[in-house]
């Protein structure tokens, strides 16, 4: 939001007051992605995984600062797992701004992956095509796909059962072409809706439901809710129905994603409440939300004024007896995340060949924690072994159902000989069986170590 010809001030500084007011937390949900500022959700589902990318808020960004789109992905809906930037403004090599990389979507067709990516101020929508959800993805044709207007933001696509793909797109108005098989190419005319629905903003999200086709959008302004309109076709015209999400004092922008994923569905949105967690100042700094989403008998969809505080239902559990990466997590506080390549020598010009890639949590200090929801212990564990490279080192506490609730196991990370050399820690787990939520609460000092995978045993 805020752009185009659709910004309204005097909304805008009401809706700044009420922030302000409602001060630091009071925020009303946990977003689902706690190290990152995210944005603009995209999730797809495959192969019984849902793969939501997202845009990408810098942590010091105060306006639009958006490089790269990131990648996350969960099994259950509760603990999602970060694979950090699938793509950026760099895969392009005709975008002249490093700056702009907005609302994305990707999509999977007879076994590519097609990443629609759409660049601010008349640069053009491009995509970009891979061999797996998770890259690497590549520019295909070298150019913009779509180079219409500066209107030109917001992709989204929907293949129809006969095979057509149709892409949507666009702010103020909602526009469509049908694209070609080869999902890189269009034919015909970019149409522009005769009824862009009421309230459209921006944001489109194009989906079917039995017989009817759904067009969900950021919807009124400011702040966005996310409205929808349905139709009987795929090219409209688009009736209103109503909101999904009220536009309420807690969002500004928005944008929705939509997905079915065994045999629920969500509708995924954004918002600011992870940045109110640690200010009232206002950024563009903003959190994805996701919530269950529920149709009526006649195909409406059931209104929320907000997406719920803890989230849906998780979907089955996690398993602790293989491998879990750090970075999966229902929620964290004071923790970020970061890859590493790790060499067989110090310098990049003695490098030998390359021993592991490590995406793991950093920034642990005392205090700090990381959530992980629905843990099965159907099997009682002996023990539990970590990965870790210990900084001045510390302790990790596995704590079950609360972050003060019983501790089941406390590992030493604190060899301080063996200082920022990836090596695993055991110790012995105490009786615990069933399904819990487990919290990793680091204790030390600061700066304690790094946090890479856990497993229990
Ligand atoms: O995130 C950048 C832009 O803001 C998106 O493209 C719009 O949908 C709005 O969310």
């Amino acid at each position: 939001m805020i752009k185009m010809n659709k910004f309204k001030s005097s909304s805008f500084v009401i809706f700044l007051i009420t922030i302000l007011m409602l001060g630091v937390n009071s925020f009303a949900q946990k977003p689902i992605i706690s190290t990152k500022f995210t944005a603009d959700p995209a999730p797809m589902v495959y192969n019984d995984t849902v793969y939501l990318y997202t845009g990408h808020d810098e942590d010091d960004a105060m306006g639009f600062k958006m490089y790269n789109w990131l990648l996350y992905t969960s099994t259950d809906m509760a603990n999602w797992t970060e694979h950090g930037e699938v793509a950026s403004l760099k895969n392009f090599a005709w975008v002249p701004h490093e700056n702009g990389a907005w609302a994305a979507q990707c999509i999977e067709r007879n076994g590519k992956f097609y990443l629609y990516c759409p660049m601010p101020g008349g640069v053009g929508i491009g995509v970009l095509v891979a061999d797996s959800p998770y890259g690497p993805f590549k520019d295909p044709i070298g150019k913009p796909l779509i180079k219409n207007s500066s209107h030109d933001i917001d992709p989204t696509v929907l293949i129809e059962d006969d095979g057509q793909a149709y892409m949507y797109w666009g702010n103020p108005k909602v526009y469509y072409v049908k694209l070609n098989e080869d999902m890189v190419s269009y034919s015909g005319e970019i149409h522009q809706e005769q009824t862009t629905p009421k309230n459209y903003q921006e944001g489109p999200w194009v989906w079917k439901r039995n017989d009817n086709y759904y067009l969900a959008y950021a919807s009124t302004c400011c702040p966005e809710g996310i409205g929808y309109a349905m139709s009987k076709s795929p090219t409209g015209p688009w009736e209103y129905k109503g909101m999904i999400v009220d536009a309420s004092e807690l969002t500004r922008g928005n944008h929705p994603g939509i997905i079915e994923f065994k045999g629920k569905w969500y509708c995924f949105g954004h918002s600011y409440d992870l940045i109110k967690l640690s200010t009232s100042k206002f950024y563009e700094r903003r959190s994805v939300d996701m919530d269950e989403m529920v149709y009526n008998n006649d195909g409406t969809i059931q209104s929320r004024h907000y997406f719920s505080e803890d989230g849906p239902q998780q979907v089955g559990t996690l398993n602790p007896f293989k491998r879990v990466e750090a970075e999966t997590m229902a929620w964290s506080e004071g923790v970020k995340t970061m890859f590493e390549t790790e060499w067989e020598g110090d310098f990049e010009w003695a490098r030998g060949k390359k021993i592991a890639d490590h995406r793991f949590v950093t920034s642990i200090n005392n205090g700090d924690y990381i959530l992980v929801k629905g843990v099965d212990f159907s099997n009682e564990p002996k023990s539990v072994e970590v990965s870790a490279s210990s900084i001045y080192g510390g302790k990790i506490e596995i704590h079950t159902g609360k972050i003060d609730g019983p501790i089941i196991a406390t590992v030493d990370v604190n060899t301080t000989r063996e200082m920022g050399i990836w090596k695993s820690y055991t110790a012995p787990v105490k009786n615990v069986s069933g399904v819990h939520d487990l919290y990793f609460v680091f204790k030390g000092e600061q700066d304690l170590f790094n946090f890479d995978w856990w497993m229990f045993k």
